[in-house]
Formats: C-alpha cells, structure tokens, sequence
C-alpha cells in the first residue's frame, strides 16, 4: 500500500513529505496507522548528521499512537482495532534481558532494529523500488508503519492520540526515570538539572513519588514557571548563582545536626556531561544517587573524582525510563486519564504533517516544550 511519510533522504537536509511503499506485516508483525507524532530530540540528532549510527534515506519518528489495521501471521497480543504505542524499546518477556527482571532492554530484535530494518533483515517501506530504512524500530514520521508484535504496547481507546503519543518517549522517560530507575520514596529531595520536555516529567514524577523539595536547574528563567506548574518547589540558574552550581545546591540541601548538603537524587535532563559531574557532586555523600537521562554528543566522556563514588554516591543512568514498554506503557496512559499526571500542558505545538520541518525549528529555539504532529 501507500503511505504519507515525512523522508529523511540526506543528513543536515528537511524532511520531504511524499508516498512512499509499505509492505504488509510479515509474520509476528503489525501495521499500524499513526495517528499522532511527537517530535523528539533523538530525531533531530540523526537528522542533523551528528548521530554516526544514522542511516540515510530513512523515516524518523520514534513517539507515537496509533490502531491496529492488520496483523501478521501468529500475532496474538494484539488484533485488528487496537490502539497502540510503539516502543524503541521493545518487551520480548524471553529474552535473558527480559527475564532477568533487572533491566528493560530487551534483546530480541536489537541487532536488526539498529541497522534499520525489521527482524527478518529487510525493510518494509520502499520507494520507486528502493528500500528506505526504519527508524528506532518505530518509523512514526509515516502514517502507516509496520512494528514487531513485542514492539507495540496495547492502551486503552478513550486516551486521546495527540496527547498519549508522548508517552511513547518523553514522559514514560522522566516518569519512568523517578520510579523505575531512581525509586524515589516519599520524603525525599531531588534536584533535576535542564527543564525541558524530559526534565518536566521528571518533576511530575517526583511530585508523584512524594518528593518533598524539588529542586530545578536550567539557564534559562522562562523555566521557573514551568516547573512550579508540575511540582517544583525552588529554581536555580547557575549563570545567576553568583557561585559554583555544586556549593549552591549542597548548601540549599543542608538538613539534620550534622549539616550535611546534597539531594537524596538528582537528574541530568540536559546531556551535557559537565551537567552529569555537578548532577552526581550535588548528591548526598553516602548514599545519593545520580541519574542521567540526557544523551551526550558521539564520542563524549564523564569525569569526577572517585572519592564522590568512594563516599558513598551512586551514579547510574537509564533509557526510557526503565520501562517495560508492553508492561509499563499502558499503566502510564491510565495515570494520564485519571489525572495523576499531565500531558496537555506541555504539548505546546499541534503541526500537520506538511509542517513537521517547522516542529525542528521550535525545538532548536527552544520555543516548545513538544510539537506533535496529527496525521
Ligand atoms: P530540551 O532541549 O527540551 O531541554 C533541555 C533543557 O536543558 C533546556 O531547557 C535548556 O535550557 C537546559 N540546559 C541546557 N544547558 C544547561 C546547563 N548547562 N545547565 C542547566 N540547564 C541547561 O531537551 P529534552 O527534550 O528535555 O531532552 C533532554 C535530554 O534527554 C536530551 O539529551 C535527550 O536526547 C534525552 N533523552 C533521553 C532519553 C533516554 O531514554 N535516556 C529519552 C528521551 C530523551
Ligand atoms: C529517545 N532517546 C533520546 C531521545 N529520545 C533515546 C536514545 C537512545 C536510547 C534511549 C533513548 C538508548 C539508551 C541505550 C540504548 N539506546 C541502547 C539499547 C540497547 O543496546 O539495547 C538506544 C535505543 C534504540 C536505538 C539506539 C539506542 C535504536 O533503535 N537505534 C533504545
Ligand atoms: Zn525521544
């Protein structure tokens, strides 16, 4: 069949919108017709040409919602009508991965996923004759896409697409990044450096967890008042700081007779590794634990002293939120619906898909939170 789809066909070029060819589902297979995107970091990362795994020509787009409109042959956890959120991260609940209960990335199709193709090593979307690459497994720039039946997360069919579309990256991240990763317990207090569409979810979810004193970072003050809106109870801008961000926050954090500073957890939100090293030194020596979530430019390294990890902090980092997307997925979109957390707010751009170049553009001036395209 036919499909309008956004094409990445050059690194540093715009995305074209043209009909592209699309096979049906092979065998363990779904398609899928996408009826939202978010526009998320990791696509302008590979558009950009600075992502030295990017495959070109491809369809990006990794945060989408959509249904069901036909299944391969042995699929049996989804049918035809199904509303669904494909994962980046796929949940084979076989793999050693899977069944060690100790992490959520999943082996099953990493290989193939990653070369930009299905499991059975070919593409399923072509043009003029020529194969175009998938995308992190997902391909959501497309209206239809096929997706391994392991890589889609079955939700219920009240939740609006345009708004649980960015449960499929940033708010199953940040969320998924306090309770899965971090597992942050009442009483505590957090420090979450860099406020955009992942730093907020983090808040949200620390808000969710109990956390007392919610401490926000960023460079940019038109930030304090996104935060307070999720839960953030202080703001800091390091360039107003008038000292080091470090001592800044470790005297902020003081309590007890021994006053002693830093958070109990802090969160890199930003991918600036010089951010990562002043997330971990702002933890409570002894048992403060550090999470980075932002993913640094090709090639960066970290640095601290050891005597930080020797004195008891604990440095350790996630990818989407930890979550078992067909387990986990579903239960954040009935958070959503019953207004446990929130999405709308943050969904600050709504584009057609003849428009999805300018959702770039927003992110580069840092004018949106998120743009989600509807198809
Ligand atoms: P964003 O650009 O919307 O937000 C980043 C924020 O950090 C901005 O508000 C910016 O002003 C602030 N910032 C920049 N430099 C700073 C500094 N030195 N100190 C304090 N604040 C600073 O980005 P986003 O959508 O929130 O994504 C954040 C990161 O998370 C990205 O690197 C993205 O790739 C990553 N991410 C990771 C995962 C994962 O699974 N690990 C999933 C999704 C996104
Ligand atoms: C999503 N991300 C950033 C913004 N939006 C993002 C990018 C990469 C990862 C997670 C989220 C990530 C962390 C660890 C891995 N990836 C490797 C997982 C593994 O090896 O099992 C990652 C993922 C998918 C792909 C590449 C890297 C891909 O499909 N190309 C989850
Ligand atoms: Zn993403």
């Amino acid at each position: 069949m036919r499909s309008r789809a956004a094409v990445a066909f050059e690194a540093g070029k715009p995305l074209e919108i043209v009909d592209v060819d699309l096979d049906g589902p092979k065998a363990g297979e779904v398609m899928v017709e996408i009826k939202a995107t978010g526009i998320c970091h990791t696509d302008e990362f590979t558009l950009s040409g600075a992502d030295p795994e990017g495959l070109f020509p491809a369809i990006l787009g990794h945060e989408g919602a959509g249904v069901v409109v036909e299944v391969g042959e042995g699929v049996t956890s989804v049918r035809k009508g199904d509303h669904v959120i494909p994962l980046y991260t796929p949940e084979c609940r076989e793999c050693p991965s899977c069944l060690s209960r100790k992490t959520n990335l999943c082996t099953a199709i990493r290989a193939t996923q990653g070369q930009g193709l299905m499991p059975d090593g070919t593409s399923r979307f072509s043009l003029d004759g020529k194969p175009l690459f998938h995308y992190m497994g997902c391909s959501t720039f497309s209206n239809f896409t096929v997706l391994p039946e392991i890589a889609v997360a079955k939700v219920r069919e009240d939740a609006p697409f345009d708004k649980i579309c960015y449960v499929g990256c940033g708010v199953t991240t940040g969320v998924g990044a306090v309770i899965n990763t971090a597992k942050v317990e009442i009483g505590s207090t957090a420090v979450v450096f860099g406020l955009g569409g992942i730093g907020l979810n983090v808040i949200q979810g620390l808000k969710l967890a109990g956390a007392d004193m919610i401490i926000g970072v960023d460079l940019n003050n038109s930030k304090k008042e996104w935060g307070e809106r999720f839960g953030m109870t202080h703001f800091v801008n390091p360039a107003e700081a008038g000292e080091d961000i470090v001592p800044h926050i470790v005297n902020l954090t003081k309590r007890g007779a021994d006053q002693i500073g830093g958070a109990d957890y802090t969160f890199d939100c930003t991918g600036n590794v010089k951010v990562m090293r002043q997330a971990l030194e702002c933890a409570h020596r002894g048992w403060g634990v550090s999470v980075v979530i932002g993913v640094a430019p090709a090639g960066a390294e970290i640095a601290t002293r050891p005597f930080q990890l020797v004195t008891g902090r604990t440095w350790k980092g996630t990818a989407f939120g930890g979550a078992r997307g067909r387990t986990d997925v579903p239960r954040i979109v009935d958070w959503y619906m019953e207004k446990k957390i929130q999405i709308d707010p943050m969904i600050t751009h709504i584009l057609a898909l003849e428009d999805i170049n300018r959702g770039f553009d927003l992110m580069h001036a840092g004018e949106s939170i998120r743009s989600v395209v509807v198809y």
